[in-house]
């Protein structure tokens, strides 16, 4: 059963930017589904967690050169 992860994304500067970071977070395995606001440098992801956690999707976006906090 799904969860919905939220976090706060920064160094987001441009429209490309919430591009590639959506772009990174769908191809995650076990993620269904990810939305990123540029205005509110939030992200909603979500995601299985019996594949991928919470933890994984704020590395993945840190391993993009963005920086990742779990909201909720
Ligand atoms: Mo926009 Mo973001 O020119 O990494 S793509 S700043």
């Amino acid at each position: 059963k799904a969860l919905l992860g939220q976090f706060r994304i920064g160094g987001m500067t441009c429209a490309a930017c919430v591009n590639s970071v959506e772009g990174i977070l769908r191809k995650l395995p076990g993620v269904k589904r990810a939305t990123v606001a540029l205005a509110t440098s939030l992200g909603e992801v979500e995601f299985d967690p019996s594949v991928i956690s919470k933890d994984d999707i704020v590395n993945a976006i840190e391993d993009a050169g963005f920086e990742a906090a779990l909201v909720q």
